[in-house]
């Protein structure tokens, strides 16, 4: 499955894998646009198969009312909503207008990077900070980081269905949607649902 959406402040496309048998994948995307910027996010519903995607769902729908609140309050959203699930865990990125800036924050595997159109403007690479826990069972102390971006900037989600190694094969001209399923071709493992989000910011427009 894959589609490519422009919004506001960013061009995205997804591309994603269910584990072959099952129906529904428990890795989901979120992209919410919302007055003065646009929130990104990756969930992975522990395990597989129906349970997993439930949950999934369920932090989904919760990110989709409330896109604008900041990302730490939104974990805390989504722990309180999956108690009694499985569980899920998330990687959200919530984009700026008016600052240009990008926050982001991960509980669980999800890993996010940051690749730098402009090469030379310091580290080429920002990642994620990732802790430890699954929001509906265990949320630890969270603290957002925030960046400054630039147009081109372009963010990667991927979930722990894809191998180790993926930035390698990143060219950072390519179309978002060439990107994400060129990467999900190349590096999913085949034995988890897996899925590989690409946004490049564009910075405000019209
Ligand atoms: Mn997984």
């Amino acid at each position: 499955m894959s589609e490519q959406v422009h919004t506001p402040l960013i061009d995205w496309a997804v591309a994603t894998l269910a584990l072959a048998g099952e129906e529904e994948s428990g890795d989901l995307h979120v992209v919410a646009p919302f007055d003065g910027g646009v929130l990104v996010g990756a969930i992975d519903g522990l395990g597989h198969g129906p349970e997993a995607a439930v949950a999934a769902r369920n932090a989904g729908e919760t990110l989709m009312r409330h896109p604008q609140e900041p990302v730490q309050m939104l974990l805390e959203r989504c722990h309180e909503s999956l108690r009694g699930t499985r569980g899920a865990v998330i990687t959200l990125a919530s984009f700026n207008e008016r600052a240009g800036t990008m926050s982001w924050l991960g509980v669980g595997n999800i890993e996010g990077t940051l690749l730098r159109a402009d090469p030379g403007a310091g580290r080429p690479r920002e990642s994620v900070m990732l802790v430890g826990g699954v929001p509906g069972h265990q949320l630890p102390s969270l603290r957002t980081n925030e960046l400054e971006l630039s147009p081109g900037d372009t963010l990667i989600l991927a979930t722990d269905g894809v191998r180790g190694g993926y930035l390698d094969l990143v060219a950072i001209s390519d179309p978002p949607q060439q990107l994400a399923d060129h990467l999900l071709e190349e590096y999913g493992k085949r034995t988890d649902d897996a899925l590989v989000l690409v946004a490049r910011y564009t910075g405000a427009t019209e």
